[in-house]
């Protein structure tokens, strides 16, 4: 069967990239898929963490999901590191993936920067991981940001050569030849990539921003969403009203597809809106329609969050239930790699 797998570190506080390209997508997926939201905490430690960070982290994230309307009832929410499977199969995909491939994530070069000697193995080794994330569950279907796309790849890569470097024994172990599936990402619609409000060639990010005013967090309130709106960086001309007008204008190709994203509307839709408006008129629509849409997901996260245990139980719970499908597929691996058990 069809299952989503999906995930985010947690490494800083939540901003609108992370629920336009992420979270508010999990949410529709649960009707037609089983899913499995994760909190991929060991992610996050590819570069430093204070612990204490990385646990308030934790749980902001699992509120989000939560919040946004991911039901751990019926789907799964879990924090990475409670199921220790996700380890053991990145050590093999490690084994399976190759240097070449690794170094050639632009991710672990924008990271690593000039400093490539002094990043942790972790994060070159991270693509590995995330595959192990997903194929643990067999996931077929991966709903991400643009970002994450090259990342994906390389995890139907490592499916792939898994699968063909083992054919053999996946066929005497009585499984069939397309034993992990090539899962395939899913972004689609607007706002698959959110850009810095100060620079519209940059991504909006948790820990790379230049200035306050890049980077709109889903705790920020009303007054701080709509400030940075209206002195995020636009343009002098009117919005088009046909979408290759967007064309060489980044920052206002990034507003128009935040409201879209916001407004469940195509960029299309927007435009036939809003088409020879300037900002000024354009911005305070998005202010108020950004903090509509954000102020009650915030409000429900700070009641989640309130009360630690509840969130706590729900990741407990999360995680035993993905333990049992992780632990099903590493006593197949096991038996497929030729680990005696
Ligand atoms: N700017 C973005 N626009 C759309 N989607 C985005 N995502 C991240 N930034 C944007 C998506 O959010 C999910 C979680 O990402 P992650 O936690 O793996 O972190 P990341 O992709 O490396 O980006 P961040 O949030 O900026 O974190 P840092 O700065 O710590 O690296 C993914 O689905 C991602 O695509």
């Amino acid at each position: 069967t069809d299952r989503v797998f999906s995930g985010i570190k947690p490494s800083g506080d939540l901003h609108l990239g992370n629920y336009l390209g992420a979270i508010r997508r999990f949410v529709p997926l649960q009707n037609d898929f089983e899913c499995i939201y994760c909190v991929v905490d060991m992610h996050a430690i590819t570069v430093w963490q204070d612990p204490a960070d990385l646990k308030r982290w934790t749980y902001e994230i699992a509120a989000a999901y939560i919040a946004a309307g991911v039901d751990p009832t019926a789907h799964i929410i879990f924090n990475q590191s409670q199921v220790a499977e996700h380890a053991e199969l990145a050590w093999i995909f490690n084994c399976v993936a190759r240097m070449g491939w690794m170094s050639r994530m632009t991710q672990f070069k924008d990271k690593a920067g000039k400093n490539s000697e002094n990043v942790s193995l972790g994060l070159f080794a991270y693509p590995s991981l995330m595959a192990a994330d997903i194929l643990l569950y067999k996931g077929t279907h991966v709903p991400v940001g643009d970002d994450q796309k090259q990342h994906l790849e390389l995890s139907r890569d490592i499916a792939a050569k898994f699968n063909h470097d083992f054919a053999s024994s996946i066929a005497a172990n009585g499984f069939d030849e397309d034993y992990f599936p090539l899962p395939e990402p899913v972004i689609t619609g607007p706002a698959t990539r959110v850009m810095s409000l100060r620079d519209g060639t940059k991504k909006m990010s948790k820990s790379e921003s230049s200035s306050d005013m890049a980077t709109i967090y889903l705790m920020d309130d009303a007054e701080t969403i709509t400030k940075k709106i209206k002195k995020a960086k636009s343009d002098a001309d009117a919005l088009p009203s046909e979408e290759k007008g967007l064309e060489n204008r980044p920052e206002a190709a990034n507003l128009v597809g935040i409201y879209a994203a916001l407004s469940d509307k195509s960029v299309a839709e927007v435009l036939a809106e809003f088409g020879g408006q300037g900002f000024g008129a354009f911005k305070p629509a998005l202010a108020d329609l950004a903090v509509s849409v954000l102020a009650p997901q915030a409000a429900e996260m700070r009641r989640l969050v309130a009360d630690l245990a509840q969130i706590e139980t729900i990741l407990r719970n999360g995680a035993d239930r993905a333990r049992e499908i992780a632990a099903k597929t590493m006593l197949e691996v096991r038996d497929i790699v030729g680990f005696i058990r």
